[in-house]
């Protein structure tokens, strides 16, 4: 019997935490023909990502997942040990009900306890990778799972048929998306694009990225900006927001996951860290630069660096963005030889079933 797995996510804010959990169940289930449950508080942060979600049902199945809206009270009757699952992964420290650990330590055979952190291309996750941590007072060990760029670390979310991106045509006016937070100084990256010399068109998502465009260009668009069209799009289902990255030349993501899915896309793309309030994600966004331009040779390199250090700390990103165009070739050959060289080592969920299996 296939082992059952349940994934719990809480959705702090916006679509990282339920974009990577939603990834990970639906792989399980259909590459590795897993059992899974996710537990979701919020149904409703995943109904964009997976329109066919309905946010009233308590339980669901979708993608070949059972989804289940984790709520305070449905979770009194799980003591039973039948009702706990042989893997258990906790999302990014989301604590889970105290019922279910209770439920865990009732097995005759402790479940697989795994918490999954964020990503972060920082050294430090190797050696911390796998760590364990026994529970205080129950027979439970937990490890900690840290995915990450280096074959120390449980790898990246990839789907085994993801297209390979740089083999796909791009459309004749290149097209840019826009998927960054309120912080991120649109309004100097609307100016670049005002005073392009060749037609481009920018899709902007609603959210954040829509009501910054809108804060500096007014109404509601689509906007024609000398030979720039700026058009908002729909908040697309998550493999489709995928395939727009793919045939985007250049991309606009946030966070963890869009970030990631822009490198398997294999295109230039400028990335917005997730602001933390210790200033930690500085430190970050450092480690993965380092990492990501150390096969780019000057002065690409830099003009990579400092349109990332602009989009970053909110400065005025028209020189930067021009000097990054102007190496858009080399940046090009170098998202698309990152994009190779990542594929050749294993996938998260895959790391992760290698895991458990030992264990389960
Ligand atoms: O939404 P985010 O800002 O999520 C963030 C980060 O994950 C951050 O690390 C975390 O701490 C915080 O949430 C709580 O950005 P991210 O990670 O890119 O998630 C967006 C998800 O939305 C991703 O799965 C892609 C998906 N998406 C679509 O499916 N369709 C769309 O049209 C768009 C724009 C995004």
């Amino acid at each position: 019997m296939q082992p059952h797995w349940d994934i719990f996510c809480r959705v702090v804010d916006n679509y990282g935490d339920i974009g990577v959990c939603w990834r990970l169940a639906r792989q399980l289930a259909a590459e590795h023909s897993k059992r899974v449950r996710l537990w979701v508080d919020d149904l409703a942060s995943l109904q964009p990502l997976c329109p066919i979600c309905d946010p009233a049902l308590p339980a669901q199945a979708l993608a070949g997942v059972e989804v289940r809206h984790w709520t305070d009270t449905v979770t009194v009757d799980w003591f039973a040990e039948a009702k706990t699952a042989d893997v258990v992964v906790e999302a990014f420290a989301c604590e889970l009900p105290p019922g279910y650990i209770a439920g865990m330590a009732q097995r005759p055979t402790p479940p697989v306890w795994l918490n999954l952190e964020y990503l972060s291309a920082e050294s430090w996750v190797d050696s911390c990778h796998g760590m364990a941590s026994p529970h205080p007072s129950l027979p439970l060990t937990k490890h900690f799972v840290f995915p990450g760029f280096s074959s120390s670390t449980a790898g990246l979310l990839r789907e085994a048929g993801l297209p390979s991106a740089p083999l796909a045509a791009l459309p004749a006016t290149p097209e840019i998306s826009l998927f960054c937070y309120a912080t991120a100084p649109v309004a100097s990256l609307l100016e670049a694009f005002a005073a392009s010399p060749r037609p481009l068109r920018c899709l902007v998502p609603p959210g954040q990225p829509l009501a910054a465009v809108r804060a500096r260009l007014g109404g509601d668009g689509p906007w024609q900006l000398s030979l720039a069209r700026i058009e908002p799009i729909p908040f697309l289902a998550q493999d489709d927001y995928d395939a727009l990255l793919r045939r985007c030349a250049i991309n606009f993501v946030r966070g963890e996951d869009s970030f990631v899915r822009a490198q398997w896309a294999g295109r230039p793309f400028v990335w917005q860290i997730y602001r933390q309030d210790d200033d930690a994600h500085r430190v970050k966004l450092d480690a993965f630069l380092d990492r990501y331009c150390a096969g780019l040779a000057e002065p690409a390199a830099a003009a990579l660096l400092t349109m990332f250090q602009a989009w970053n700390t909110g400065a005025d990103c028209a020189a930067a963005w021009a000097d990054f165009l102007g190496h858009h070739d080399e940046i090009a050959q170098h998202a698309a030889a990152w994009n190779a060289a990542l594929r050749t080592q294993p996938d998260l969920a895959t790391n992760l079933v290698k895991f458990c299996a030992a264990r389960v």
